[in-house]
């Protein structure tokens, strides 16, 4: 059943698929090494990325295999067999669906799909089941540009290119941090700004993030004030005269538009007369502009009017669709843009048409020769939980993607999904928050298992390919689907035999979707033979005819029912002040819920728990100090996190990263805190902003753990990260173990006696089990948080006993790292430093050409850079 087409390689040779994360799409070439892992390398014929990778993409090696998967089907936690899950599965939702309506049931899935698996979805749902609640975590991420283009182009089409990067003489950077996300893109965009150094990048961040780091400018905007920003603009671009007439005779509303951006106060953007007027200048004195944006302008409650207020001063400047300028919403996920084209959004039909259009409908539903279909939109992610919550929803199936955590009051979320009738989660691990909730667990292939393809930020659509074999039972998503549909009663229009009759089909209906008038349309692939499926080189859409050379709208043609363009009044929605207002995001080295990225030790050594930063000024008022904890809280949830006090964020505003969950740090859940308040025309709630209060964890004693087996803490905090040969923690409680034996041996599991240092007078313990005189697990605690050299101590696991275990530092002539700063080749902050101040490296070059850092994936550069201006800079200041 789950034979992969084509064949699998041998050991030693190359697959050409593409990386899992984001949505940049870098080409990768994965092989087999025989044992079931995976050599990775960039792919140096892939347009995306030539060839480089960063630190996620080169650990993907790591993250697969079959340790900890999800290998059968199971019910109610018991092992089935795929007949009994599948037809379990059918029969609950047929049920439902008999009893209580369509409306009576509902798919969440995900921009990590697969195309074909996301089109086998949205066809069982929107086609066959006739409802449209199949929403997807693309709501929490894109919804907002989608409604934006929308709204201005009459179709969700990103106009750009990567390489409009490259030939700008401007580039505008707001709410995305490109260093740490989109790492490869912000790699070309470097190189680019290093050719041509005249090049200006502007970063529109409240937080100083490693993206400033390539800034000519960066401004740290009041936060949810980016339309004040642009409506300020479109003013100014008006009153010098900078507009494109011949441009705006295609565009519509420009005066209403003006209007309302005339009453943008600049000072609510909380920024400096120079600054602004220095900004206004670049953008209004460079033609070739990209603006580019992410979740600091989508994740918001006027994330859609914040698109408009961008997309407006594109149009009125008619610098869209031409080389090197244009407004360019970059996605997360590898596939946020091949779900947008099946139409996997519960208020969009397939191929960009609209569930609205009655003539869309009925073309749509002719095409899969469907009983009905879904005749209004269904309900979005925020709602659709909610009617979870309150049973209307009888039967729920979550497909790759983890809402238990990701989705706002994620404590509610996750009663939610507790407490629903019948609950399908498909996933590679049972572990997972949401996984640990459903009622059917179905085992999914993954990442370089599965066979399809994905579509980039612009618009390039690549193939993932397997290079290995399904492990266990685990059978790909769109072939779950395809059974289900067929047990459901449609054994035809679910009856395909490969991925390519799937991907064959979804062409297809791109052309009646082109025919329609709509800007997606790939139906000359609609006949491909599968051996050229399975050879597609990637390729971008469109892929001929007038729209030369890829990019959109140059012409002045757009996808309205008049073809004109539109500009939209925005009426900026500013957050009402006063409170502290949590900031969420990313950090480098992980990805969303750590499922995969936290099985990989070097993407563990970046950062390693739940933290959150805070200004120093911030830090004073509250008595939080350094490395301790702190509580943060509101009515919907409640976090501990690491204490990080940096100038980086502005007073009020500080920021905590997304990734830990009930696995990694159960007390570092980050949705948990965020209310579900949402855009009015997009649905995707306002992630960034989670009014919380801030006080000292009272924590009486901390802790550090590793160990070469399990850990298993009860503590009130902990955080787990793998290390090469076992994990290590980080513990901290209100109350003094009364026995720190028993403690470590429930911890480790441990029947041993250990080997225990104590120093009662500091109230410092350390303990080391051995067995054989290698050290098998080790604990450090005391009052203070644990001062330790981390790095080091992990390399001691399984190692015989180091005379300098126990005082947790180096022994003498070795040298300290510090925290790791490269983690493809562990280099540490101490190393950097010290190589810095004391041997005049002052350039990223001389540094990876002394010690190797930086020069493997590159991701860390821009933390490089940063070190050496500060180290360099404290030179300077001493002598
Ligand atoms: N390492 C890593 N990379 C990833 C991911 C990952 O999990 N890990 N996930 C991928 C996915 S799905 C996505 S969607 C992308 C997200 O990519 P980004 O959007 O670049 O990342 P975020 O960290 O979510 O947020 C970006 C920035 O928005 C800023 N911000 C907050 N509020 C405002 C505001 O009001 N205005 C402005 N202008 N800025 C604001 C934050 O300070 C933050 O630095 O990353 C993708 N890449
Ligand atoms: N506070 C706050 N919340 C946020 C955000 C934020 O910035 N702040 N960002 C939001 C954004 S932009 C996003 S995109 C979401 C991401 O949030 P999620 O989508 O919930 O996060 P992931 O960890 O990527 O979840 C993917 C799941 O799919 C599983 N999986 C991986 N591969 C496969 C596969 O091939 N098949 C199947 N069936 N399963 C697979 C993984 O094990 C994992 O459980 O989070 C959102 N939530
Ligand atoms: S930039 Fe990194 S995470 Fe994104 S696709 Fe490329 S290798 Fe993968
Ligand atoms: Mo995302």
């Amino acid at each position: 059943m789950t034979a992969p087409s084509p064949p699998l390689p041998p050991p030693g040779q190359a697959v050409r698929t593409t990386c899992p994360y984001c949505g940049v799409g870098c080409g990768v070439l994965a092989t087999p090494d025989g044992q079931g892992g995976l050599h990775i390398a960039g792919d140096l014929d892939h347009p995306a990325n030539r060839g480089m990778l960063c630190v996620k993409g080169m650990a993907l090696g790591e993250t697969v295999g079959t340790e900890g998967r999800l290998l059968a089907p199971r019910i109610g936690g018991r092992e089935a067999d795929w007949d009994e899950a599948l037809s379990l599965v059918a029969e609950r939702f047929s049920q439902a669906i008999e009893r209580h309506g369509p409306e009576s049931v509902a798919f969440y899935v995900s921009g990590q799909m697969l195309t074909e698996d996301y089109y086998v979805a949205n066809k069982l749902m929107k086609g066959f089941i006739g409802s449209a609640n199949i929403d997807t975590n693309s709501r929490l991420c894109m919804a907002s540009s989608v409604a934006g283009h929308r709204r201005a182009f009459g179709s969700d089409t990103v106009p750009g290119l990567y390489e409009d990067l490259e030939l700008a003489d401007l580039v505008v950077l707001v709410g995305s941090n490109l260093a740490w996300c989109h790492p490869v893109l912000y790699r070309r965009l470097a190189a680019a700004k290093e050719a041509r150094p005249e090049m200006r990048i502007v970063v529109v961040d409240p937080r100083r993030t490693a993206t400033c780091d390539l800034a000519d400018l960066h401004l740290a905007v009041a936060p949810g004030s980016d339309a004040v920003l642009f409506n300020r603009l479109l003013a100014e671009i008006h009153r010098r005269g900078a507009t494109d007439p011949d441009y705006l005779s295609h565009v519509e509303g420009f005066d209403a538009a003006l209007a309302a951006a005339k009453l943008a106060d600049g000072a609510a953007t909380g920024l400096s007369e120079a600054d602004l007027g220095r900004f206004l200048d670049l953008w209004i004195g460079t033609e070739r502009t990209v603006t580019l944006w992410s979740q600091g302008v989508n994740q918001s409650d006027s994330g859609t009017d914040k698109v408009n207020a961008i997309l407006n001063c594109h149009l009125a400047t008619g610098r869209i669709g031409r080389p090197g300028m244009g407004p360019f919403s970059v996605t997360g996920q590898p596939n946020a843009m091949g779900g947008r084209e099946v139409g996997g959004l519960a208020n969009m039909l397939a191929c960009h048409l609209e569930i609205e259009n009655p003539a869309h409908r009925e073309a749509v539903r002719a095409f899969w020769n469907a009983p009905r279909i879904a005749e209004r939109p269904g309900l979005k992610a925020v709602d659709l939980f909610h009617a979870v919550e309150d049973g209307r929803i009888k039967a729920l199936w979550i497909i790759c993607t983890n809402p238990a955590v990701s989705m706002p009051e994620a404590d509610r979320v996750a009663r939610a999904i507790g407490a629903c009738e019948f609950s399908v989660v498909s996933d590679l691990f049972a572990t997972t928050d949401t996984a640990r909730l459903a009622h059917v667990l179905l085992p999914a292939t993954g990442w370089g298992e599965r066979d399809g393809t994905v579509t980039n930020s612009e618009r390039r659509i690549s193939r993932q390919r397997a290079a290995l074999s399904a492990p266990g039972r685990a059978r790909h998503d769109w072939r779950i689907l395809a059974e289900v549909g067929s047990r459901m009663g449609w054994p035809e229009p679910f009856g395909w035999q490969t991925a390519a009759e799937v991907f064959r089909e979804h062409a297809a209906l791109s052309g009646v979707a082109g025919r329609l008038g709509g800007d997606f349309d790939i139906s000359d692939l609609e006949r491909i033979e599968g051996a050229d499926y399975d050879a597609l080189d990637p390729f971008l859409w469109p892929r001929a005819g007038a729209r030369q050379g890829g990019r959109f709208f140059g012409d002045g043609r757009f996808h309205t029912s008049d073809g004109r363009a539109r500009m939209i009044p925005v009426a900026p929605k500013l957050p009402a002040g006063g409170a502290f207002r949590l900031n969420t995001g990313r950090v480098r080295d992980h990805w969303h819920t750590m499922t995969r990225t936290g099985r990989s030790p070097r993407l563990g050594r970046h950062l390693a728990e739940p933290f959150i930063e805070i200004h120093p000024a911030d830090a004073a008022r509250l008595g939080l100090k350094p490395d301790t904890l702190a509580e943060v809280g509101n009515t919907h949830g409640r976090a501990i996190l690491r204490v990080l006090v940096t100038a980086r964020v502005q007073p009020d505003q500080p920021f905590a990263p997304i990734h830990w969950t009930g696995e990694t740090a159960p007390s570092g859940r980050i949705g948990a805190l965020v209310e579900a308040a949402t855009d009015p025309v997009s649905g995707q709630p306002a992630n960034k902003s989670a009014v919380v209060s801030i006080r000292p964890f009272p924590a009486h004693w901390y802790g550090f753990a590793l160990s070469d087996g399990e850990l298993r803490p009860s503590c009130p905090y902990w955080a787990r990260a793998t290390l090469p040969l076992g994990t290590q923690a980080e513990l901290a409680g209100t109350e003094m173990p009364a026995d720190w034996n028993a403690f470590a041996r429930d911890l480790f599991g441990l029947a041993v006696e250990p080997v225990v240092a104590c120093d009662p007078a500091r109230g410092l313990i350390r303990m080391a089990f051995l067995q054989d005189s290698r050290l098998k697990a080790a604990l450090f605690a005391g009052p203070d948080p644990v001062a330790l050299q981390r790095a080091h101590v992990a390399t001691l696991l399984g190692a015989v006993s180091d005379p300098g275990l126990l005082a947790g530092r180096p022994g003498a002539g070795r040298a300290d790292e510090g925290a790791t700063v490269c983690a493809c080749l562990g280099i540490g902050v101490n190393t950097i430093a010290r190589a810095i101040a004391e041997r005049g490296l002052i350039t990223v070059e001389a540094l990876g050409a002394a010690l190797g850092a930086g020069t493997n994936c590159g991701s860390c550069r821009p933390e490089l850079r940063s070190l050496i201006q500060l180290h360099s800079a404290r030179c300077e200041a001493a002598e």
